[in-house]
């Protein structure tokens, strides 16, 4: 019997669309590093327009973006205020360490959705015995806390707090389309009031490398240095390119349905016992589940075997598993993963 495959990892796995490789094979390029490549350049315009700023700049991946804007907001010793479970300082590698000197000031939450007096709290007072505080780093949506959204009106009090103590803000908007459908606003709106946003074409968005980073001209020109300097810059990228600009013009709007089937998910998991999950709390395309303590399996066991009726998920410490929609899980899929989770576990617990 062959098993159909349904890949639940993340949203990085997906394939390039017919309509992308077609864009690719056909793609006018030059020397990016010259500034010549014409499709590069009409993918920065694009991101700057579409987010509302003066420019862009494309990356080879959300964590030289991030990093880039750390390096560029930062200086070495000093903090960088961000959630605990905030992707920069989880699983960039130390990079803000490593490359910028930074150090995190993590803030714990219950949900990903920092509280303004939490910041506030965070932000070191300007003594000359403090490590000073140089940077908040938000995240929407927000992955580890399973794709929780920070609606508009609190990322307007997040950024007003960063103001008042005259810090930058960097916004990991890895997949901020995903929030921004889940809200009903433009990633726009959603960015708006940060110094810089990065955003992933890698992610829901279906392409097969890229991210940007997006800002005021002065910020993009500083984030061109130091991505050569990471070894960032590409010569005829206009062929990866090309993707970006299709995921932006045909897998965007699609955005809404993964969120959809994410929450169709999570309702039919929910109902499985020996799983804990609120479907409530499933804004975007991620979700998170939770092995009762009951169960008499860990989250790779059952990954594993989940993985031998064809349904990849991922493990996240003992008893969480993470699994993320994107463009080619269809309802069927979800239907599917629903039935293969419910008969595993159920042939478990009652053995
Ligand atoms: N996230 C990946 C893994 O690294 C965990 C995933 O599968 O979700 N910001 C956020 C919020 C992210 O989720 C990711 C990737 C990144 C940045 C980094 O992007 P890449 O992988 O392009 O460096």
């Amino acid at each position: 019997m062959r098993i159909v495959t349904v890949d639940l990892r993340s949203d990085t796995v997906t394939h390039p669309t017919p309509g992308m490789r077609d864009a690719m094979a056909n793609a006018e390029v030059g020397d990016d590093v010259y500034g010549e490549d014409p499709t590069v350049n009409r993918l920065e315009e694009r991101a700057a327009e579409l987010m509302g700023r003066e420019a862009a700049v494309y990356v080879p991946s959300g964590t030289m973006g991030n990093q880039i804007a750390i390096h560029i907001h930062t200086h070495p010793g000093s903090e960088v205020v961000a959630e605990v479970g905030a992707h920069v300082f989880n699983f960039e590698m130390g990079a803000m360490a490593a490359i910028s000197g930074a150090l995190p000031r993590p803030v714990e939450t219950a949900d990903g959705i920092l509280d303004p007096e939490q910041v506030e709290a965070a932000i070191q007072p300007p003594a000359g015995y403090r490590t000073p505080t140089s940077l908040l780093v938000l995240e929407n949506s927000h992955n580890l806390a399973g794709g929780r959204v920070t609606p508009l009106a609190r990322m307007a009090q997040l950024v007003a707090v960063a103001r008042r103590h005259n810090l930058p803000v960097h916004l990991d908007g890895a997949r901020i389309h995903n929030a921004a459908a889940a809200l009903g606003v433009t990633a726009a709106e959603l960015g708006a009031g940060c110094d810089t946003v990065m955003f992933c074409l890698s992610k829901g968005l279906g392409a097969p490398v890229g991210s940007m980073l997006v800002g005021d001209a002065g910020a993009i020109t500083e984030a061109r240095r130091v991505r050569k300097m990471l070894g960032g810059g590409m010569r005829q990228a206009g062929i990866i390119a090309a993707a970006g600009l299709v995921a932006l013009d045909e897998v965007l709007p699609m955005l809404g349905d993964d969120n959809r089937r994410a929450n169709d998910l999570a309702v039919g998991l929910a109902e499985i016992p020996g799983i804990v999950l609120d479907p409530e709390t499933v804004e975007t395309n991620i979700v998170f589940f939770s092995l009762a303590d009951a169960a008499p399996i860990d989250a790779a066991e059952l990954t594993t075997r989940l993985a031998e009726k064809g349904v990849l998920c991922h493990p996240l410490g003992r008893d969480s598993i993470r699994m993320v929609t994107h463009y080619h899980i269809s309802d069927e899929d979800i239907g599917r993963a629903v039935e293969v989770t419910a008969e595993t576990l159920g042939s478990i617990l009652s053995s």
